[in-house]
């Protein structure tokens, strides 16, 4: 009898534990864990053009490539005038790579 209650004790604790697991799955990737030629593609809405630095800040929604969850960061760009037809609020599609070190806006749409 004491048995039987263990084994519906646990059988009523899995679910818990599943859902557990589920939670380290949309940790964000590391850098490490992404081939530096790879390109990835994300929807995101202006929060900062930082013409000084040559940075686009975005809050950006899911990038599935990268088990990312939606997140605000900033991005390196690499054809710098593109920030002039970029401004703050705006929302754009946009590719991105990894060049070791940074994330580089590839390009825009
Ligand atoms: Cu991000």
């Amino acid at each position: 009898m004491k048995r039987l209650n263990l084994f519906i004790l646990i059988a009523a604790l899995m679910p818990f534990a599943a859902v557990a697991h589920a939670g380290d799955i949309r940790e964000p990737a590391s850098p490490f864990d992404t081939g530096t030629s790879a390109t990835h593609h994300a929807t995101g809405k202006i929060a900062k053009v930082d013409g000084t630095a040559n940075m686009l800040t975005l809050a950006h929604g899911p990038v599935t490539t990268l088990n990312w969850p939606p997140m605000t960061m900033a991005f390196g760009v690499q054809n710098t005038r593109l920030l002039d037809k970029l401004s703050e609020g705006q929302t754009i599609d946009f590719e991105f790579t990894y060049d070791g070190s940074n994330y580089i806006i590839t390009e825009v749409q």
